[in-house]
């Protein structure tokens, strides 16, 4: 059954939540609320990932995700730290994080590889070209399915060489990481290339920009000039391709309205209950 991992950004400028769960007590507050409504874990991340952001210091970081794990862990709630820092990583194991969600697989901090060989925990390795100031530019590809397919298998080879664990990697495409909109759509259409490399596959589509452009109506054109929806309307449409992830055998779905998500992935159990 697919998982669902329900989003809590401690920043102040993510694209869709930033700013709203700043202060510890409300994030955890809210944390609660996504276990509440159906999240198995809850990704608490510091560092904004959006597209231009840019980076802010360890101590920062650490500032704003510390107080929301420790007290998340001390209500029983899975949490998954989302960071591409060592050392913030190994602060959240120890304030009790079960699941390290590094979207940058290893490559951001030489110390992360050594780190996640001993902790015994999941490690989420995403796809990734580059920090987000430099990302947009990244996105060129002749086959984007074959080469992150081939990424992905790289950084497996890589950190089992580096003494983590095959059994703890969870592999994830990075959609909108140096991905422009066909790209996305592509490797939403072959998720099943990536789950074929044989380790769980978690899927982060929620409420990015691929999103916020779709045909007006069945068969329509889709308008490349329009505004693009707010990532708030973009809910529906991640509860559809949550769906597609779970269909395509996906391990989890990363996202921030937990309900929606939910509700589809529940369309898809009793769906295949039927059939049995
Ligand atoms: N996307 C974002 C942040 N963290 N982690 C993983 N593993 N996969 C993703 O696709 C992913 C991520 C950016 O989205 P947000 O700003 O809404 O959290």
């Amino acid at each position: 059954m697919t998982r669902i991992v329900g989003v809590l950004n401690v920043t102040p400028d993510s694209f869709s939540d930033g700013g709203e769960w700043v202060q510890p007590q409300r994030a955890v507050e809210h944390g609660l609320g996504l276990v509440e409504q159906g999240a198995d874990i809850v990704d608490v991340g510091g560092e904004s990932t959006r597209p231009g952001a840019s980076r802010i210091s360890a101590r920062e970081e650490a500032r704003r995700v510390l107080p929301v794990v420790r007290g998340l862990a001390a209500q029983g709630v899975r949490v998954s730290v989302d960071t591409m820092k060592a050392d913030i990583a190994r602060e959240c194991l120890e304030a009790g994080a079960a699941v390290v969600n590094d979207v940058s697989g290893g490559l951001a901090d030489p110390g992360m590889p050594a780190l996640m060989a001993t902790a015994g925990v999941p490690y989420v390795v995403m796809h990734w070209r580059g920090h987000s100031d430099t990302m947009d530019e990244r996105a060129t590809y002749d086959d984007v399915v074959a080469e992150v397919v081939g990424a992905l298998r790289a950084r497996v080879a890589a950190l089992v060489a580096d003494g983590v664990p095959a059994a703890q990697l969870v592999l994830d495409p990075g959609f909108g990481f140096a991905k422009d909109a066909g790209h996305n759509w592509r490797l939403l259409a072959h998720l099943d290339a990536v789950t074929a490399l044989g380790h769980p596959v978690l899927v982060g589509t929620s409420r990015k920009r691929f999103l916020g452009r779709l045909p007006a109506r069945p068969g329509a054109a889709v308008d490349e000039a329009a505004e693009p929806r707010p990532p708030a309307d973009r809910d529906l449409a991640t509860a559809a391709t949550s769906l597609l992830a779970a269909q395509a055998g996906a391990w989890a779905v990363r996202v921030h309205d937990v309900a929606a998500t939910r509700d589809a992935l529940a369309v898809w159990e009793m769906v295949q209950r039927a059939r049995t």
